[in-house]
């Protein structure tokens, strides 16, 4: 009899255990695969007619697409500070590349607000996955004030670009060299939750291919919209560190609980079309922050979902908070929105109405594919993004030209409708003045909140903005 009861309770125990193990839910992986430069027609899934991109294009197909996804920035160090801190540019200060007067200064109308750097009291996804219970680690591309180390990251073998050498290692942007310490963390780490961030230094320029990649490229027919080989080359290269990744990903059998994110930090350069999108990297037009973007969790994202939510890279720090089952830090402001539910599919939209930019600094850049004038990439503007509309607002004319009171003629605001014409060809800001100024109210506002000051004359002291009739400057 005892013998029996030992028989049936044994399966029981065994269950038992089975089931207090899955009680304690198990924090997924994380991984965050970031490209530099990419634009979002250059992956073949994505438009392009010359790319080749068959790893990217199976994640695509077993995971979910964001259409809408943008970067918090037009370039590389906005757009990961703003990644990295959660915050949008005001808060943290880091506005620009190297400077915020970047071009003819003989042709800048006004003093941009001054670039500063990341603090490093500003508390990063990278701190609070670790203090979360992760093994956090960077492999690329940091680009960001003080070392990847002192924000949160345990293992820190960011490099800077200039380090790339590869006429002597053969090695495209360090893509291979990347991808094997990446893999090597993975392995060494695979029995506990880890953040892999994996900012490759590809595609930006100065572009490289090895020669058999490049003699492929050359022999391929060209396309309409792309048609150079290096770069192609650079993509595809890009496309074979994705695959290893996944790869590794399942040969370590943690496919299950493992999330990739896949998205690029900015628009690419002119050279590479994004038709049918306006402008270029630097830029605030589409083509400058518009990026391809892919999720991949084969065991809660559905294979072949789409979202046409639009998204931005302040939503990835509140997601990993979410997905990791951990709590916002206190003390600190997060811009972006959770976006579990819509990986899961349990819902289509998001809280959120607006997507807010803060770019109060010139950026240089002769004659740019879709720009506003022939000797910046950018001028001092604000910008926001509110359903299937979006506002520019320019500074100099707002500063110089008469502000508010002269809206309709001093050309300080531009507004599409980017549902009907995703290419920004047609400002509509006399046609709808009535969504201009509510689009402007919700800009002041943002900008109280966030503090965001305008560019100046340069005797002046940096303000915000007042869209108030009679309120002349
Ligand atoms: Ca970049």
């Amino acid at each position: 009899m005892k013998r029996i009861v030992a028989l049936l309770l044994l399966p029981l125990c065994l269950s038992l255990t089975v089931l207090g193990a899955d009680k304690k839910p198990k924090k997924p992986n994380i991984i965050l695969f970031f490209v530099d430069d990419m634009g979002w027609k250059d992956p073949s899934f994505m438009g392009s007619d010359y790319h080749e991109t068959p790893f990217l294009d199976q994640m695509a197909k077993e995971g979910m697409v964001f259409y809408n996804a943008y970067s918090s920035g037009p370039n590389c160090a906005p757009s990961r500070a703003s990644m990295i801190s959660g915050q949008y540019t005001p808060r943290h200060g880091k506005i620009a590349v190297w400077d915020a007067k970047r071009g003819p200064e003989d042709k800048m109308r006004l003093e941009p607000v001054p670039d500063q750097e990341l603090s490093l009291d500003n508390y990063t996804m990278g701190e609070a996955l670790k203090d979360g219970g992760y093994v956090t680690g960077i492999f690329g591309k940091w680009h960001i004030a003080g070392e990847a180390s002192e924000q949160g990251f345990m293992v820190d073998q960011s490099t800077e670009p200039k380090e790339i050498k590869f006429k002597k290692t053969n090695d495209p942007k360090d893509i291979y060299k990347l991808t094997d310490e990446a893999c090597t963390f993975m392995e060494e780490n695979k029995d506990q939750p880890f953040f892999l961030y994996l900012p490759h230094h590809a595609v930006h320029a100065k572009w490289e291919a090895r020669q058999e990649m490049l003699t492929y490229f050359q022999s391929k027919e060209k396309g309409k919209l792309h048609n150079n080989p290096v770069y192609a080359g650079m993509v595809k290269h890009t496309d074979e560190s994705l695959g290893t990744v996944m790869n590794k990903v399942k040969e370590l059998g943690i496919e299950e609980n493992t999330i990739i994110i896949f998205t690029s930090d900015n628009g690419s350069l002119g050279k590479i079309h994004q038709d049918p999108l306006r402008g270029v990297k630097g830029m605030l037009y589409e083509g400058g922050i518009r990026v391809p973007m892919v999720v991949w969790y084969p065991s809660k994202v559905k294979a072949g979902s789409s979202s046409t939510v639009s998204v931005v890279n302040t939503d990835f720090y509140p997601t990993f908070l979410d997905l990791a089952g951990l709590k916002k830090p206190k003390d600190k402001i997060l811009d972006g929105e959770s976006l579990k539910a819509l990986f899961f599919g349990e819902k289509e939209t998001l809280k959120r109405k607006s997507i807010f930019y803060h770019y109060p600094n010139y950026l240089d850049g002769k004659n740019q594919r879709g720009g506003r004038d022939p000797y910046f990439r950018n001028r001092p503007v604000t910008v926001v993004i509110n359903g299937d509309w979006k506002l520019l607002f320019f500074h100099e004319e707002y500063v110089l030209d008469g502000g508010f009171d002269q809206i309709d003629t001093n050309n300080m605001v531009e507004l599409y409708n980017i549902k009907e014409d995703i290419s920004e060809s047609k400002n509509l800001a006399l046609e709808h003045k009535d969504v201009r100024d509510q689009l402007l109210k919700d800009l002041q506002q943002w900008m109280d909140q966030t503090n965001a000051r305008l560019a100046m004359k340069p005797t002046e002291e940096n303000y915000r903005p007042s869209f108030q009739r009679g309120k002349k400057k």
